[in-house]
């Protein structure tokens, strides 16, 4: 009775453990089922339990369940969440590198974003996140972001004026919209209501979004503007990692890299469907905007103060290099 009584005090200060034998991961997105992140998510626990003989059990909580995506980041430094698929944009404010891989048309395609975010200047990205406390394990893949508004077709950078346009929590993405003319709004995700209340005309994201979100039913004009490639972090709490076994540090690293290769693939093959998909629900698309006079309009972006720390410019140099 009293030997009971020890473990049972023992498994109360387990910071993550439930259950004596099996460790909790608690593991955050802010999207709901059928999103992205989650994607990523729901593989990520698949293996990790298959391949511990469950002596690790990861708990999903999505939807908003424990907040936004900085809340979830800020609880994932203090350790109370262990792990996140998380949007670069809100990295913004934890260390501005991440604006390095949020660059506007940085990536041509695919195989560019795969070559740099699973290369050496990929890995310098995660590396500098650990002096804001987190374990950067890999890039999974929101996608290329396209402009959707309410008001008007957009067809060239002209047409953004003055448009109100929802933008993530991150000074980049501000600065860019602030550099195409419209007025940039700032808010957590997620977004329909505003949307859908007129509070705002328009907001950007990656196709997969307009699907899962119903994004047809409340914006009517879309432009394939593929102005940003926006990548998740996949991320673990530094102080946690620090306390795991090499063998089950290496499990769970091995596993995420399998679960954002898994998700890139799916989310690429989906994409002729989702456009076909969003037109089909009435959704009017500009297929072929003037990119050159986006790309005018944001060209000075590396030389503002956003880029102007030593490191951070060091790497924007290096990465503008390799995408050239
Ligand atoms: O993943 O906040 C955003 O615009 C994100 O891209 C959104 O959560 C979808």
């Amino acid at each position: 009775m009293k030997r009971l009584f020890a473990l049972v005090a023992v498994a109360a200060l387990l910071p993550w453990g439930t259950a004596l034998g099996a460790q909790t991961i608690k593991l955050g997105v802010v999207t709901k089922p059928g999103s992205a992140q989650n994607i990523v998510a729901e593989k990520f626990k698949d293996l990790v339990e298959a391949r511990s003989d469950g002596r690790y059990k990861v708990k999903i909580f999505h939807s908003k369940s424990i907040g936004n995506e900085t809340e979830i980041l800020q609880q994932i430094q203090m350790n109370t969440v262990q792990m996140g698929v998380i949007t670069g944009g809100p990295f913004d404010t934890f260390d501005p590198i991440v604006r390095v891989i949020n660059y506007p048309f940085l990536f041509k395609d695919y195989a560019q974003v795969d070559e740099v975010l699973d290369g050496p200047l990929g890995a310098e990205i995660l590396k500098s996140l650990e002096g804001a406390g987190f374990k950067g394990l890999c890039f999974s893949e929101n996608g290329f972001r396209n402009l959707t508004n309410n008001k008007r077709p957009v067809k060239t950078a002209a047409d953004v004026a003055g448009l109100k346009i929802r933008v993530m929590a991150s000074a980049l993405h501000k600065a860019i919209w602030q550099a195409l003319g419209a007025n940039p709004t700032p808010m957590p995700w997620p977004i329909y209501t505003e949307l859908e209340q007129g509070v705002i005309d328009g907001q950007e994201n990656p196709l997969w979004v307009m699907e899962v979100y119903k994004f047809y039913e409340i914006q009517k004009y879309m432009t394939l503007t593929r102005h940003v490639y926006s990548p998740h972090i996949d991320v673990a709490s530094l102080q946690w990692w620090n306390t795991l076994p090499r063998a089950d540090q290496d499990l769970i690293q091995t596993a995420m890299r399998e679960a954002a290769r898994y998700q890139r693939r799916d989310n690429r093959d989906k994409n002729a469907a989702r456009l076909a998909l969003l037109k089909e629900k009435g959704m009017i698309v500009e297929e072929h905007p003037d990119l050159a006079s986006f790309r005018a309009k944001v060209a000075s972006l590396k030389d503002m103060e956003l880029y102007q720390e030593p490191k951070v410019h060091a790497l924007l140099l290096k990465v503008l290099e390799a995408t050239r």
